[in-house]
């Protein structure tokens, strides 16, 4: 019993530092410095970060909660990420646990200077998700799972900006939903400031459009989910919620 009470205490101490998120970007061979939300309070001044504050890495219930945008507390960063429209743009994990669900990365335009931009109320889009690659919604290979590298190296996640895309100061938004506990979605979000170059004169239309929060409620199967339900846990289909990606 003693040994048992032993191994539960290991198993709760292991999940609260389970929780994670993007700690860096690169762009190229690239690299660019995320906040790190168990560093020191200097980074507030630092201008070489490009990710906005958060401050835990707990994830968020609620899809409701106003930090979904950007995390919490959200605050806005000093420096941005130049990136050529039709170049990828990669978030670095570090000892990313979690196994099922999606990931969605999502632009918003800032529409001037992201260091004093908002997002509440403002219309996000897609530039790329990834959900069930293979099997079944339990057991199946999802993206999350499989871009994990177990072994403590950075796990890596790319995803292209649309070469079309009009030139211009946008926020993008990492996002990991945890699906593994029953009907208690978890959302890991972080954003980064962009700094868009290119030719580009496109925009998606309305339809590619959603706030965030706004984009998730409970009512949705895909996000209250119990993946263990029969029924649900060998579905062999995952529809990943929100607008459709816009590829430019
Ligand atoms: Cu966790």
């Amino acid at each position: 019993m003693w040994q048992l009470a032993l191994s539960v205490v290991g198993l709760l101490a292991h999940h609260t530092q389970a929780h994670g998120g993007a700690l860096n970007y690169t762009v190229g061979d690239t690299w660019y410095n995320g906040y790190d939300p168990f560093g020191p309070t200097t980074q507030d001044n630092d201008p070489t970060i490009v990710q906005r504050k958060w401050i835990t890495n707990n994830p968020i219930f609620e899809t409701s909660n106003l930090s979904l945008a950007c995390n919490v507390p959200g605050t806005p960063a000093h420096a941005s990420i130049p990136i050529n429209a039709g170049e990828n743009i990669t978030a670095v994990y570090y000892s990313w646990v979690h196994t099922v669900g999606p990931m969605i990365a999502w632009l918003t335009d800032c529409k001037g200077d992201c260091r004093t931009f908002d997002p509440t109320g403002a219309d996000w889009f897609k530039i790329g998700q990834e959900g069930l690659l293979w099997g079944t919604i339990q057991e199946g290979g999802w993206f999350q799972k499989e871009f994990s590298r177990w072994d403590g190296t950075p796990s890596l996640w790319s995803e292209n900006i649309p070469k079309s895309l009009k030139p211009g100061n946008y926020l993008v938004r990492h996002e990991i939903i945890a699906l593994h506990s029953e009907n208690k979605p978890q959302f890991y979000p972080e954003c980064a400031h962009l700094e868009v170059r290119g030719n580009g004169t496109r925009f998606p239309g309305i339809e590619y459009m959603a706030k965030i929060p706004g984009v998730y409620n409970m009512s949705q199967p895909e996000i209250n989910i119990n993946i263990y339900l029969p029924g649900v846990s060998n579905l062999t289909v995952y529809n990943i919620p929100g607008p459709p990606v816009w590829r430019g």
